[in-house]
């Protein structure tokens, strides 16, 4: 019984709301494929993220040559953004007349009350482009040309203020020669020691970060620091932050 208690516990601190540090502000997420060329039966499909939660579709749509496909799997976390997304072209037989493939969008805006540590890893494939604008990141590639195996590692501080971020995993967004691409992003800024977002740090908050122990799969916000992991340095984080 005190270990269901114990669960029962555990399971109620998750429960709580948690403090946010990203403000989204707007959002726009995309995956769609096909054409309305007669080489890809002029058939295509699109499906687009009405809120803000996570998005994850997988678009396919059969030509008459071959078939294009579309994906995105993206998350808007309180402290963390995630987002994969990958294209590819079909329909190499109609060069020359009309071409069809994928698409993968993914943009947010979104506004930071104070400045925040952060972390960034991403990496791109092939058509693929990205923009990030704001008061102290500004990193652009792509567009239309091919960027192979760009990566980006980078941690540093963010100013606070409203920043953009644009993925596009086949760098135009239209149908054409440049429809396979692919991206893979993660932001990570680091968390506030108040988990709960009620004034001070205490128990409550120790519980929730005791609950996202070990790696980070999406969303983190015990994850203080920033580096895809709750563990000693986190801890050491918030209890040095305690509320006497
Ligand atoms: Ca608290
Ligand atoms: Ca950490």
């Amino acid at each position: 019984m005190e270990r269901v208690g114990t669960l029962l516990v555990v399971l109620a601190l998750t429960g709580l709301s948690q403090a946010d540090v990203i403000n989204y502000t707007s959002q726009s997420r995309t995956v769609g494929g096909g054409a309305g060329s007669a080489c890809e039966n002029g058939v295509s499909d699109s499906v687009a993220a009405s809120d803000f939660g996570p998005f994850t579709e997988t678009i396919t749509v059969a030509g008459d040559f071959a078939s294009t496909q579309a994906t995105q799997s993206s998350v808007l976390c309180g402290t963390s953004i995630h987002a994969q997304g990958s294209t590819s072209a079909g329909g190499a037989g109609c060069v020359g007349t009309a071409y069809a493939g994928g698409y993968s969008d993914f943009s947010v805006v979104f506004e930071l009350d104070e400045s925040r540590s952060y972390s960034l890893q991403a990496s791109f494939g092939n058509y693929a482009s990205y923009s990030i604008s704001g008061p102290s990141l500004n990193l652009s590639a792509g567009g239309f040309k091919k960027i192979v195996n760009d990566t980006l590692d980078l941690d540093g501080t963010l100013a606070a203020g409203t920043y953009t971020i644009t993925l596009d995993a086949n760098s135009n967004s239209v149908f054409d020669l440049f429809d396979n691409g692919s991206f893979d992003f993660v932001l990570r800024l680091e968390g506030d020691p108040d988990l709960d977002g009620s004034g001070s740090v205490d128990g409550t908050d120790l519980g929730l970060l005791l609950a996202q122990w070990g790696p980070c799969a999406t969303c983190c916000p015990a994850d203080l620091n920033a580096d895809g992991m709750v563990d000693a340095a986190d801890l050491g984080l918030l209890l040095g932050a305690w509320t006497p």
